[in-house]
């Protein structure tokens, strides 16, 4: 790949992904509006705001992939989620069309179906049960997406993340981690597979506790290696089994279901 675009590229993920990602493009265009340090050789810096549509516009030229990892990633208010979330979706959208449609990756959320409870298996085809206004702007992305691949053609890997962190942090993190291996893994896979389509792949690692079954994204030959197992004794040790009733324990999308709506004061 000749520019990749990193948005969301100081956030959590973009910094753990950074360095990788130089490997996967001759170029690594990283955006935000937040401080994005100084670049390396083979990086350029374009700060944006992805609710400014001119400027999305200007941020997508040039580019043949797109890692679009920004915007807010937690429950929030609806003015901050319709800004990035929303309204930067379709800007980024827009954007793709007008050059040349280069394929995204779309860092979705397992917040989109966080309301099945942790005995369910739930596949790509399970509706959605949105836990909240974050996890609705993630199911309107998803949706977004779909409507350019059905009318345009575009592509894009929906991939609904679980907890992409460098290890498990609370004991749902068992069955949602996927490790920044196996992510870069995949990212990989997203950029290089000769057909991509417009596929929801669950973003987990090969986890013994699991709840979703990723047959249906088995084309694209990604094969996570690592497993949260091996942090279940260290994870015991510091902290506390949630009790059986704890939101953390019924459900996929654990404490993001009881969380209040957001809003403006
Ligand atoms: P993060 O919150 O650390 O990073 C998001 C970045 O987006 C931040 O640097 C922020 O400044 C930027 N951003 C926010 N509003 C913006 C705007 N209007 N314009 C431009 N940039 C803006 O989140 P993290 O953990 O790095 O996650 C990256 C993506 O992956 C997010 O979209 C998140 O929803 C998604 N995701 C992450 C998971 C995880 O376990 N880390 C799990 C599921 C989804
Ligand atoms: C997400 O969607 C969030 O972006 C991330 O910060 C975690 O909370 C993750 O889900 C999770 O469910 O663990």
């Amino acid at each position: 790949m000749k520019r990749l675009l990193v948005t969301g590229a100081a956030g959590g993920l973009g910094r753990a992904m950074r360095e990788r990602l130089g490997k996967m493009a001759d170029i690594v265009r990283l955006s935000d509006i937040a401080d994005l340090g100084d670049a390396a050789p083979n990086e350029e810096l374009m700060p944006c705001d992805l609710g400014d549509a001119d400027a999305v516009m200007a941020l997508v030229d040039g580019c043949d992939g797109i890692l679009h990892l920004g915007g807010i990633s937690v429950e929030d208010t609806f003015s901050k989620i319709l800004n990035a979330n929303i309204a930067g979706l379709y800007n980024l959208y827009e954007a793709a069309q007008a050059h040349g449609q280069p394929r995204i990756l779309f860092a979705s959320s397992n917040h989109t179906i966080g309301f099945y409870r942790q005995d369910e298996h739930i596949d790509a085809t399970s509706p959605m049960r949105p836990d909240g206004l974050y996890g609705v702007s993630k199911c309107f992305g998803e949706a977004l997406a779909r409507m350019y691949y059905e009318k345009f053609g575009q592509e894009t890997a929906l991939v609904r993340i679980g907890s992409c962190f460098e290890k498990p942090r609370n004991h749902r993190m068992l069955a949602t981690w996927m490790s920044f291996d196996d992510f870069e893994a995949l990212i990989g896979r997203v950029f290089h597979a000769p057909l991509l389509g417009c596929p929801i792949i669950w973003g987990v690692s090969d986890n013994d506790c699991s709840w979703w079954d990723n047959s249906a994204a088995a084309y694209l030959g990604w094969r996570p290696k690592d497993n949260a197992e091996i942090f279940r004794a260290e994870l015991d040790a510091a902290i506390p089994v949630p009790p059986k009733d704890d939101p953390a324990s019924l459900y996929q999308g654990g404490p993001f279901v009881a969380e209040p709506i957001h809003r403006d004061c």
